[in-house]
């Protein structure tokens, strides 16, 4: 009977364990090298700071619903993992800056590629035009030498210059920059599965 008792307590104080109790030398490296990623970019260490506060004290399941809440990485949808969220960042980067040129030489009425102010103000004027905004701004951010002509290059720059403005869902893939540990660009389910039992008590 006393040994039955022993093992009862055993099983109560296993349930009871303090944080930290039962974690995997693995797992405690793996948020090591967590928090050093999260304190060497601001985006990552918000999101890792409300990672740590929110699945603090959690184990289990919720601890993997807090991670797919806020990483937005649900890894349970077909094919979520593994994330390619590099090339991912870099094709929606792409399509924008096509638009943003494309959108800038619908102003380029006599087809030379570059976008006089005339030619600005008599396309934006034509009732059909519509839009506009962009080549407007591309003026205003990229006509360096103040020449009131929109050079080939200088309608490169102020594509480049106005992509931050424009690409506001960066963010959006802060929470796979996080997990990726081998920083490769691509997030694996090993990756994944890692990071969440780093975050286990
Ligand atoms: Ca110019
Ligand atoms: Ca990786």
């Amino acid at each position: 009977m006393k040994q039955i008792a022993k093992l009862a307590l055993m099983a109560l104080l296993a349930v009871t364990a303090g944080p930290s109790q039962g974690q995997t030398p693995e797992a405690k490296a793996d948020l090591a090298l967590l928090e050093t990623r999260a304190a060497g970019d601001p985006l990552m260490g918000q999101v890792w700071v409300q990672l740590r506060s929110e699945t603090s004290a959690r184990s289990g399941q919720s601890v993997l619903r807090i991670v797919e809440t806020l990483s937005g990485i649900r890894q349970t949808r077909d094919g979520a993992l593994p994330l390619s969220y590099r090339l991912q960042g870099q094709v929606q980067a792409a399509a924008i800056r096509a638009q943003t040129v494309a959108e800038i030489l619908r102003s380029d009425l006599n087809g030379d590629w570059q976008v006089s102010r005339e030619e600005l103000v008599a396309s934006l004027s034509h009732a059909n035009r519509g839009g506009g905004g962009e080549a407007a701004t591309a003026f205003l951010l990229g006509d360096a030498d103040q020449n009131s002509l929109l050079t080939t290059e200088e309608i490169k720059a102020s594509a480049e210059a106005m992509l931050p403005v424009l690409s506001g869902r960066r963010g959006m893939d802060v929470g796979a920059r996080l997990f990726d540990l081998d920083d490769d660009g691509i997030l694996t389910q090993s990756e994944y599965d890692r990071v969440i039992a780093a975050l286990q008590r």
